[in-house]
């Protein structure tokens, strides 16, 4: 079967839709891929209609789709429906984890967990013109309604899988015209935020042992009652990262997505620290939380080249951090492993990125300058990043706020880009002390002012006085520091 395969992802994709095209091309079918990889300004009709070239000779379009991106997945399937009649769109990825059926109101068919199996299975069954609508992990619209039907259990063989494609026949860009992706493209586009050099995102594992409330991975909670871990052997991920760096030379970073890197246990981290220092060598980064940390693990990394680390805390209230984001973390535990870390600046030169949310409704004003004190202790060197809360559906989180009338279901507005946006619920002096404290500690000359102006600022009395001016002025001086920041991000791009 001839499929085109569509990220509408602003960012060029490294996830789900390149092993997806893989599989489908491994079982004999020919497939087009095309990107989307533009966030902003968002694609216009005239430029949509481009798909037109290739839809023409598609037998079957796929699409992935992030939340965030939901609208343009909506857009750009209304013009499939309307402009190739009997075209079927399936949609897949997290959006559709997050919410079947919400994606199924305009998609053909939705696959709403892992696609490894599922996705083949539909297309072949497709293409010997089978009946395909009890096909597992896929919902459909029978006879007007939504029908799901079972869900297989988590994807464990991952050794199994093909390589994540990242091959350039058939590849194309949607960029004003449709261009055909040439290494240069890729090249350009994986020098993103925030790192700036081309990288490379790799997963090593699927799952997470954590349940943080506003984690789409409380979707697969929901339907296994846990989101079971499971990893690639270590030979297989030395192999493919081989491969990946054969085909994309360029890549001068890689970046271990997985939820918890740490996760995996030490004795193979071990066996893979060893191998990646000798094969690969190239810096890394990877992300864990306080709770899968240890020192002998985050040693093994830093002699085989981790040169950045993200640490989650997400809140300076423990309050919030248990109650709110349901995170089994003590902030005395994060402390330890911060007191921990810090040496590694200095004499590993490791970069450490601690990530906290804001603008979270179901905070005080106090638990948020409890955040403020946390990131004034936090050792100088270290680098704050700060998110916005985003609802995603399928998330208690989600389902919280909008019993709460906070967010109506359904509102594209909601999936706002956790990385840079405007504040929307904590409008106040303790939100614009924090996203301030942020420019100062990344700025170089800002990192001159002494502590006490900052503990000065966060005091009772001061924040008193704050009180007195309207909202409307921190509304505006928050949005002018992420403005700032998103201005100094450009400048480093350059
Ligand atoms: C690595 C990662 C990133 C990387 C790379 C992402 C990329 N697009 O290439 C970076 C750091 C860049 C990133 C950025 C963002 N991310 Co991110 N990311 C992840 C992470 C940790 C792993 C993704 C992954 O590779 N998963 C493993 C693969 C195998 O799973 P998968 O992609 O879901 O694919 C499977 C199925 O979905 C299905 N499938 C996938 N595609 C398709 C297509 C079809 C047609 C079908 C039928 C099936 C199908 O089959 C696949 C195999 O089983 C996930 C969390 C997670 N554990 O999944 C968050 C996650 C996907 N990110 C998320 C978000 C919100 C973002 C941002 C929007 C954040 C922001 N800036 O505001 C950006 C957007 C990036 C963009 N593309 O524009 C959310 C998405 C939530 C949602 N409901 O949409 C997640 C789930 C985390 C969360 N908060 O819950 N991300």
């Amino acid at each position: 079967m001839d499929v085109t395969l569509i990220s509408v992802s602003g960012r060029l994709a490294c996830d789900g839709i390149r092993l997806i095209s893989s599989l489908l091309k491994k079982a004999g079918h020919r497939v087009t891929n095309v990107y989307l990889a533009r966030r902003e300004p968002d694609y216009e009709l005239h430029e949509l209609e481009r798909l037109g070239d290739i839809l023409k000779n598609t037998d079957l379009v796929m699409m992935a789709v992030y939340s965030n991106y939901f609208g343009r997945a909506i857009r750009i399937t209304d013009l499939i429906h309307q402009r190739f009649p009997g075209l079927k769109v399936v949609w897949g990825g997290p959006h559709c984890i997050a919410t079947p059926e919400l994606s199924l109101k305009y998609a053909d068919a939705v696959c709403f967990s892992e696609g490894d199996e599922a996705v083949v299975e539909l297309v072949n069954r497709l293409a010997a013109g089978q009946d395909y609508l009890n096909i597992p992990n896929m919902a459909f619209r029978v006879n007007g309604s939504y029908v799901a039907n079972p869900v297989l259990p988590p994807f464990s063989d991952l050794d199994s899988l093909p390589y994540y494609d990242y091959g350039l026949d058939d590849q194309f860009l949607l960029d004003g015209e449709l261009l055909p992706l040439t290494m240069d493209k890729v090249k350009t586009l994986t020098q993103q935020y925030p790192f700036y050099v081309p990288t490379l995102y790799f997963l090593t594992s699927r799952g997470c042992p954590h349940e943080c409330s506003y984690c789409n991975n409380c979707r697969y909670v929901s339907m296994f009652g846990k989101n079971v871990m499971r990893f690639y052997s270590v030979h297989r991920l030395i192999a493919e990262i081989k491969h990946t760096l054969a085909v994309l030379p360029f890549v001068e970073f890689i970046v271990f997505g997985d939820d918890d890197f740490l996760a995996r246990p030490y004795k193979q981290l071990e066996a893979f620290a060893v191998r990646y220092r000798k094969e690969i060598g190239l810096p890394f980064g990877a992300a864990a939380s306080p709770r899968t940390y240890s020192k002998d693990k985050i040693e093994l990394l830093l002699d085989s080249g981790l040169t950045t680390f993200n640490l989650g805390v997400q809140s300076g209230s423990q309050r919030v951090v248990t109650e709110v984001y349901n995170r089994k973390i003590s902030l005395e535990k994060t402390n330890s492993v911060i007191q921990e870390i810090a040496p590694y600046v200095d004499t590993r030169d490791l970069t450490v990125i601690v990530d906290f949310i804001i603008d979270n409704p179901y905070e005080t004003k106090d638990d948020i300058i409890q955040t403020y004190n946390y990131l004034l202790n936090l050792p100088r060197r270290f680098k704050p990043n700060l998110f916005y809360l985003s609802f995603y559906p399928g998330t208690p989180i989600y389902d919280r706020a909008v019993k709460d009338g906070l967010i109506k279901e359904a509102d594209e507005g909601i999936f706002r880009s956790y990385t840079g946006s405007s504040i929307r619920y904590q409008k106040n002096y303790e939100t614009f002390l924090v996203l301030w404290l942020r420019l100062a500690r990344l700025h170089p000359q800002l990192q001159k002012i002494p502590g006490w102006v900052f503990r000065l600022l966060g005091s009772h009395p001061v924040r008193k006085l704050a009180s007195l001016l309207p909202d409307s002025i921190y509304e505006k001086g928050a949005n002018a520091l992420q403005l700032r920041m998103a201005w100094e991000k450009k400048g480093k791009r350059r």
